[in-house]
């Protein structure tokens, strides 16, 4: 059994990653349209909001191993993604690198808590989202950087397409 607040506080990142799930979906959505033809970056944002569904999931089963429940019919606790709109590529990047660096500090101070309340068992459990926001947030940096060198640039977002095509190709082939 684990306190009343560090509980609280996880279901509030187990929200974010709900959140996050669902914000790369939307992105993916809006690329799709967009940019039909850019099926790399596409499927590299649909993949991506499964992963953060898989944050979810590792934070219930956590939470309910504890001890805690994730009640799911208390619906006014869990919300979806805020409406957000794109000017162009760039810009969700831009968006996105944002995002993802609130995360992160949301994550230290989910340590920094599990500290203060003594709760080593959460603390050494938290070590693996401090890990995972180290590469999301190096990984999306990179595809910005990259991005924001083409611009609009037809040819340089088709070049850039493989290439996302590629690097994802070779993370599966590791992670398998
Ligand atoms: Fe769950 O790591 Fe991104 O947001």
């Amino acid at each position: 059994m684990f306190g009343k607040k560090i509980q609280v506080e996880l279901e509030k990142q187990l929200n974010r990653e709900l959140k996050s799930s669902q914000l790369y979906l939307s992105m993916a959505s809006w690329v799709e349209h967009r940019y039909g033809g850019l099926d790399g970056i596409c499927n590299f944002l649909y993949d991506h909001s499964d992963e953060e569904r898989g944050h979810m999931l590792k934070l219930i089963k956590y939470i309910n191993k504890r001890g805690g429940y994730v009640d799911f019919f208390n619906k006014s606790k869990y919300y979806i993604v805020e409406k957000i709109s794109y000017s162009s590529l760039m810009d969700l990047f831009h968006k996105l690198f944002e995002h993802e660096k609130k995360i992160s500090s949301k994550i230290n101070s989910l340590v920094e808590l599990s500290l203060q309340e003594k709760d080593f068992f959460t603390y050494n459990f938290l070590q693996w989202y401090v890990e995972e926001q180290i590469e999301e947030e190096s990984l999306i940096k990179k595809i910005l950087d990259k991005i924001e060198l083409i611009g609009e640039d037809k040819g340089g977002l088709y070049l850039f397409n493989h290439d996302i095509k590629n690097f994802y190709n070779k993370v599966e082939k590791k992670t398998r």
